[in-house]
C-alpha cells in the first residue's frame, strides 16, 4: 500500500468529535484482555507488551518491550479512545487516530555500519512529516526505547548519539524548538530495534518546567555534544479536564545526578522533584491534579532494588494511582529509578 493511500484513509476519519476525549492508560490482566476490550466501551488505540502473551487478531497495534515486569502477574497496557480510532501500518510505523490525537509507534532497526545518532535523526524526520502530512502536528509526548543505552561507541555513549541524532531532527524542523519540545522518557532496553513512541494532536499543549530542575534542554556540554530534548511534563487542556504527562523523573536536582549508589535516597528524591512539578502544573490545570488518579511507570535498573524502591513509594502521592515496575536501565549510568505518569483530572 502507499503512503498516499494510508493518509487519505486515515484523515477521513476525523468527524469523530461528539465527545471530549482523553488518552486512556489502563494495565489489564493479559488474560483478561479481550473480555476487557468487550465490556469496557473504549476503543484501543495500541496494546503493549512487556513479555506477556497478547491475544490475536486484536485490530489494532500491538506492541512489545523488552522491559521486563518486576511485580504482581503479567499485564498488558493499553492506551484506549472514547471515540472511534483508525490504525494502519505501513514500513515500521504504525499510526492510530481518532480525529483529537494520534497515537504513533515508530520501529527502527539498527544497520550495521550506520550510527545510532543517523538512525535516529532519519526516524525523527520521518515521525515529524507523518504527524504534519495527517493533520496532527502539534508534538505531546515521546517515549524512545533502544538497547544498550550506557554502551560507549566510537568514543560516545549511546544515549549520547541518540541525543545528537534526536536534536539534530527536532531543531530542524519543529517550530519554536526547543520551547515546543514535549514531555519524554529515554530507557534502555534489554534488547530490540529503536523504538519510539509517540502522542501528537491537533490542537497545541503547554509545557511545564520543573523549579527543582535545570530544562534538559539546557543542559550544560558536559552531558553530551547536544542537550536532551524533552520538557519535564506536558499538560493537555480538554473541554471537562486535563491531562498531565510527565517525563521520567529521576533522582537530578539542578542538572546533577543526586545520590550516586543509594537506591533509596534517589527514590525520595525523585518523589520530591515529582510533587514539585505537581505543584507548578496545578495552577495552569483545570481540576485538581494532585487529588487526581495517575499511572504510573517505574523504570528500576536492578531488581535487586526493586524491594527498597517499592517500600519507599508508599507515598500519599501514589493514593489513587497505578504503579507497573518495569526493568530498564537508564541514561545515566549512576541513575537507578526513574518514574514517569499520567494524571487525568475530569472537572
Ligand atoms: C534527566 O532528568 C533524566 O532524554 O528523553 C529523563 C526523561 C531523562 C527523558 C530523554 C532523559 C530523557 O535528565 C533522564
Amino acid at each position: 500500500m502507499g503512503q498516499g493511500q494510508i493518509h487519505r484513509s486515515l484523515l477521513s476519519g476525523r468527524n469523530v468529535m461528539e465527545t471530549p476525549g482523553a488518552l486512556g492508560i489502563d494495565y489489564i490482566d493479559a488474560a483478561r484482555l479481550l473480555p476487557w476490550l468487550a465490556t469496557s466501551g473504549a476503543h484501543p488505540l495500541a496494546v503493549i507488551s512487556y513479555g506477556a502473551p497478547v491475544p490475536d487478531p486484536l485490530g489494532c497495534p500491538v506492541l512489545t518491550l523488552d522491559l521486563p515486569q518486576l511485580d504482581a502477574r503479567p499485564m498488558l497496557e493499553v492506551w484506549t479512545s472514547r471515540t472511534p480510532v483508525r490504525s494502519h501500518h505501513h514500513a515500521g510505523l504504525s499510526v492510530s487516530v481518532n480525529g483529537e490525537m494520534l497515537a504513533g509507534f515508530l520501529h527502527a532497526e539498527e544497520e550495521p555500519g550506520i550510527s545510532l545518532e543517523v538512525t535516529t535523526a532519519g526516524a525523527y524526520r520521518r515521525l515529524l512529516r507523518e504527524i504534519r502530512e495527517l493533520g496532527y502536528p502539534h508534538l505531546w509526548r515521546l517515549w524512545n526505547y533502544f538497547p544498550r543505552i550506557n554502551e560507549e561507541r566510537a568514543g560516545l555513549e549511546r544515549y549520547r548519539q541518540f541525543c545528537v541524532g534526536r536534536y539534530d531532527a527536532l531543531a530542524d524542523s519543529l517550530s519554536d524548538f526547543p520551547l515546543s519540545l514535549p514531555a519524554a522518557t529515554a530507557v534502555g532496553t534489554a534488547s530490540g530495534p529503536l523504538q519510539i513512541y509517540f502522542l501528537a494532536g491537533v490542537t497545541s499543549v503547554t509545557h511545564v518546567s520543573n523549579p527543582r530542575q535545570v530544562n534538559a534542554y539546557d543542559y550544560p556540554a558536559s552531558y553530551g555534544p547536544r542537550s536532551p530534548s524533552f520538557a519535564r511534563a506536558t499538560l493537555y487542556r480538554r473541554d471537562h479536564g486535563t491531562q498531565l504527562f510527565i517525563a521520567g523523573t529521576a533522582s537530578v536536582v539542578g542538572h546533577a545526578s543526586q545520590h550516586p549508589g543509594l537506591p533509596v535516597e534517589q527514590t525520595r528524591e525523585t518523589l520530591t522533584n515529582l510533587r514539585a512539578l505537581l505543584r507548578q502544573a496545578e495552577p495552569l490545570s483545570e481540576g485538581n491534579i494532585s487529588g487526581s488518579p495517575g499511572v504510573y511507570k517505574v523504570y528500576v535498573r536492578h531488581p535487586s532494588q526493586l524491594a527498597a524502591i517499592r517500600r519507599t513509594l508508599r507515598d500519599p502521592l501514589f493514593e489513587s494511582s497505578r504503579l507497573l515496575f518495569l526493568q530498564g536501565e537508564l541514561c545515566r549510568q549512576e541513575l537507578l529509578v526513574e518514574i514517569e505518569g499520567l494524571v487525568t483530572s475530569d472537572c
